[in-house]
């Protein structure tokens, strides 16, 4: 194979492989979470602070912070006990909709959920 030829078939080889990390990366963006999506509470802010998930998938908060918070829905349709350092809540969301919810104990501390 020529030197020029070679050029060729690995320039073409990058740009194929260039194209289908960014075809799959635009996959990975769009599609939403399934399976167990942990949130983790800490500094006074829920991490990830929005996610999209399809239904039927189980969120489960943990709190790395040093004092105590609690994961509260908006309209009331789900709230943890007060978290403690290293404490779980989980919750599974079966149905498409947005979930708002914040921290009881700091109000200021909000986020949400969306279901697919
Ligand atoms: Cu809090």
């Amino acid at each position: 194979m020529s030197k020029t030829a070679l050029k060729v078939v690995v320039c073409a080889v990058i740009a194929v492989s260039l194209g289908w990390i960014a075809v799959k990366g635009h996959v990975f963006a769009r599609e939403p979470q399934t399976g167990t999506v942990e949130v983790k509470i800490d500094n006074y802010s829920f991490t990830p602070e929005d996610i999209t998930v399809k239904a039927g998938t189980t969120v489960s908060w943990v709190n790395r912070d040093d004092v105590p918070h609690t994961v509260k829905a908006n309209d009331g349709s789900f709230k943890s006990k007060a978290l403690d350092t290293d404490d779980k809540f989980t919750m599974m969301f079966d149905k498409p909709g947005v979930y708002e919810y914040f921290c009881s104990v700091h109000p200021r501390m909000t986020a949400k959920v969306v279901v697919k």
